[in-house]
């Protein structure tokens, strides 16, 4: 048994890297649309297990990828925690947002494990499936990133009111990330007792915040949750994604506790050489807009990648997640440039 991910994230890599794709399953893949367009509802689809274990093994054929991810969303731990939570076609999420304290009250804790059994179950189908070297990642949303979304509505790129409620009532705002902080480390421990085998912690929207605001709603929440995963289970990898953070990529990777940090297109690759290998393993950072519009410029932005990041400690990822539009064969096309990748 070789998982090549799992020894990255010890810092054991060797030969050639591992590699996944953030939104490996999904648009750009027509398997995927085919499954999609069995029913209307995007939660539903979540919560199908059998349909959901397809989706996520389906790149797998395809590819090979070292990891699989759950095929789930963020939202679901809004949906378990009583929020209305809709996905719109060309729209994306929409939710009835909650925007001060009083609406704290409509969250409750009871019905999280009824309504996300369906997830464990999908584990426990792709578990089942999976061959000895392919690693099985869980994921959740960071409780700022999953914050923003319940109290903007949906996605609103410059998180105003979101914003607004974390400066001028502090102090309720809290209430709700560690409502969302407790609720996400009850739902990972359970993906872990179900068998994943390593869990990655989504922070979208880090980037909006000012080095004070990052340390209290980003590096603190996701170091709490680091902490409860590494006292139950202190061999489980966490790899961490606060996206666009920067240069504040460094008091992350050191503070939070995270084995693996993923790094978006933006971040200088010899910065993160020098800068976070030293502390964390490496994952990223191809631009999927270069994944989408492919060809020469594709490969020498990929062979970069390999040819600094492979020093040390890395796993090859995107930036962020595919785009839609993305042509299959630029995957196809990537996945063998690393496979053939010889340091
Ligand atoms: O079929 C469709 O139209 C739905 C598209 C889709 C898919 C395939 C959404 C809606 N979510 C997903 C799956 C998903 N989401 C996965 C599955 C595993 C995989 O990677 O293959 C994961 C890990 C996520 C995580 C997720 N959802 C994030 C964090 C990562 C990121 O992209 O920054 C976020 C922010 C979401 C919210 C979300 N879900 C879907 C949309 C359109 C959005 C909003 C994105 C935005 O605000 O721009």
């Amino acid at each position: 048994m070789t998982k090549k991910i799992l020894h990255a994230l010890t810092r054991n890599n060797t030969g050639r890297p591992p590699f996944w794709f953030m939104r490996q399953a999904g648009r750009y893949l027509p398997e995927y649309r085919k499954v999609r367009a069995t029913t209307s509802n995007f939660l539903e689809l979540c919560y199908s297990p059998k349909k959901a274990a397809e989706i996520t093994l389906q790149p797998l054929r395809r590819y090979k990828m070292d990891a699989a991810i759950i095929f789930s969303d963020i939202l679901v731990i809004p949906d378990a925690l009583g929020q209305k939570v809709k996905f719109v076609d060309g729209v994306g999420p929409v939710l009835e947002p909650v925007s001060k304290a009083s609406d704290l009250d409509c969250l409750s804790s009871e019905e999280i494990d009824n309504v996300l059994q369906p997830v464990l179950e999908t584990i426990t189908l792709v578990k089942y499936a999976l061959n000895n070297n392919t690693t099985l990642i869980g994921f959740a949303g960071s409780p700022w990133t999953v914050a923003f979304y319940m109290v903007e509505g949906g996605s609103n790129k410059d998180g105003t009111k979101v914003k607004y409620w974390a400066k001028k009532n502090s102090y309720s705002f809290q209430k709700l990330i560690d409502i969302l902080c407790d609720a996400t480390i009850r739902y990972v421990l359970k993906q872990i007792e179900s068998g994943v085998e390593v869990i990655q912690l989504f922070d979208s929207w880090a980037g909006l915040l000012n080095r004070e605001d990052f340390k209290r709603w980003v590096i603190e929440p996701n170091r709490r949750i680091v902490k409860n995963i590494k006292f139950h289970y202190p061999n489980i990898p966490v790899i961490g994604f606060p996206r666009n953070a920067g240069k504040k990529y460094f008091d992350f990777a050191q503070q939070t506790g995270v084995d693996g940090i993923n790094i978006d297109h933006t971040v200088s690759l010899d910065w993160a050489a020098e800068v976070l290998q030293p502390i964390c393993t490496v994952q990223g950072n191809l631009d999927n807009s270069i994944l989408l519009s492919g060809g020469k410029e594709m490969d020498s932005a990929v062979k970069n990648i390999l040819d600094i990041l492979s020093r040390g400690p890395f796993i090859f990822n995107l930036g962020h997640g595919i785009l839609p539009a993305t042509p299959p064969e630029h995957v196809e096309r990537v996945v063998k440039l690393v496979n053939s990748w010889r340091g």
